[in-house]
């Protein structure tokens, strides 16, 4: 990887003269997952390269220290290099060159898995440089990497189990939007107080926190305050065992239909496997969608031999940025494998990128994750404040680039929130101690 290679860019040639990393942070509320609890704040690093020409390319990635850390690693390959350049002097870092590692499959909470950490940090420069680009050409970035096939992005209602609480400390806590939810009564609740702000057709609920029986019982009253029209998925991230993933795919067959899919119910492909042929055994076709056990190019021969996995969840910002997300939409067309999109509590920068490379991306067969209904606009970096979402979809602007530029006076409200908070990495397990119950800690299977 050398950077001064594109100082033969050509006569086209732009040069990155500026790269700066803010580390900030935004108030979440006391989310529940098999991780454990969300702390007061989620942490996220928000990247610039700026042009000779003044123009500047940005990205928002995974927070905290170790990511800031490797991007900082990178400062002598990106200052003097060309946008257009960049991304392939740097491809080792996608293309299992630097890190050696070919799969990635991980138990961590996204964002600390260190066997990605290279191919988030490729992602976090390839999304700015395609920024960059879109702004100096006056082409947004969907069109740019292959043209939009949707002009619309269909994101999920993603609620999930909560204390009280809307995130934030001291005097900075937050009003809470949605009230405690621990129950499938106050979390049907929850769902509608959010379709009716953003409209979303399809629901991804996260579980793994209370028995499978209660939250069997809250995909049922889901189905029936609904309806039949809306898809529903469960995502108990690993916390059930072979068996009681059977037993709540046989229970959920119906409600998991139509749309619907049963998200990393176990650990591990060969689990998958196991759940997969045994539901198929009795009639059901419910299919096993994962963010857990296919986190690589590297995961895909096995969980293809095995048919571990039917659905698999893309994200730029771990799976190598936009481009690797359109090829990993190839292969898994290529398979018969489905594709939909997960997320991470995020601000609107990463919101428009999830929404350009879904824009581009045709083989994407399910609405999209997001975390973003969970973050208020007291915390939104771009300018402009909150990214609307209409009938549950992010419409692609028409502006230059991801659409999307930097309100500075809130940048720096968010830096000086990450400075003066005590978290420096997202740990779920150490909050749950600390509120919940003192000797918690993470157990795969849980039941
Ligand atoms: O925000 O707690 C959370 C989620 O559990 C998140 O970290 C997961 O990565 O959304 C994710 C998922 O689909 O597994
Ligand atoms: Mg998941």
């Amino acid at each position: 990887m050398n950077g001064k290679r594109t100082a033969t860019c050509g006569p086209f040639f732009m040069r990155i003269r500026e790269y700066r990393i803010h580390s900030i942070a935004m108030a979440d509320p006391p989310l529940r997952s098999s991780y454990g609890l969300h702390q007061p704040y989620a942490l996220r690093n928000v990247i610039e390269l700026e042009s000779e020409d003044g123009i500047i390319g940005i990205a928002e990635t995974y927070g905290g220290e170790q990511p800031a850390a490797a991007l900082e690693a990178i400062r002598q390959q990106v200052l003097g290099s060309c946008p257009y350049r960049l991304t392939g002097d740097l491809s080792l870092m996608v293309e299992g060159g630097t890190s050696g590692h070919e799969r990635s499959q991980t138990y961590n909470v996204p964002g600390e898995n260190p066997l990605d950490a290279d191919a988030r940090t490729y992602s976090a420069i390839e999304t700015a440089c395609l920024d960059l680009i879109g702004k100096s050409v006056g082409k947004s970035v969907c069109d740019l990497i292959g043209g939009r096939v949707r002009e619309r992005v269909p994101f999920s209602a993603y609620p999930f189990y909560k204390h009280a609480g809307g995130g934030g400390e001291g005097e900075d806590a937050r009003e809470d939007e949605y009230g405690e939810s621990l129950s499938p009564e106050a979390l049907v609740g929850q769902v509608q107080q959010m379709r009716e702000q953003y409209g979303f057709g399809s629901i991804k609920f996260k579980g793994g926190v209370l028995e499978p029986g209660v939250e069997v019982e809250t995909i049922r009253q889901l189905r029936q305050a609904l309806g039949q029209a809306v898809p529903l998925r469960i995502d108990p991230n690993c916390a059930w065992s072979v068996d009681t993933s059977v037993k709540v795919g046989q229970d959920l067959a119906e409600e998991l239909s139509k749309g619907g899919y049963l998200e990393d119910p176990c650990v591990g492909l060969d689990g998958m496997a196991e759940v997969r042929r045994r539901l198929l055994a009795d009639g059901i076709d419910t299919p096993l969608a994962s963010n857990v056990a296919v986190t690589s190019f590297g995961d895909i021969p096995e969980a293809v031999r095995q048919d571990a996995v039917q659905v698999v969840l893309c994200d730029h910002h771990y799976w190598g940025g936009m481009r690797q997300v359109q090829q990993l939409a190839r292969v898994c067309r290529t398979f018969g494998i489905g594709l939909s999109m997960h997320s991470n509590s995020h601000l609107g920068v990463s919101l428009m990128a999830m929404a350009h490379v879904a824009s581009a991306t045709s083989h994407l067969t399910y609405a999209c994750d997001t975390h973003y209904p969970w973050q208020s606009a007291i915390d939104e970096i771009a300018e402009g404040g909150r990214i609307p979402i209409v009938e549950g979809c992010v419409a692609i602007p028409d502006k230059p680039g991801l659409g999307v530029t930097l309100d500075y006076d809130q940048l720096e409200r968010g830096k000086e929130r990450f400075l003066t908070c005590p978290y420096r990495k997202r740990d779920d397990e150490a909050e749950m101690r600390k509120h919940v119950d003192s000797e918690w800690t993470r157990k795969l299977p849980r039941w």
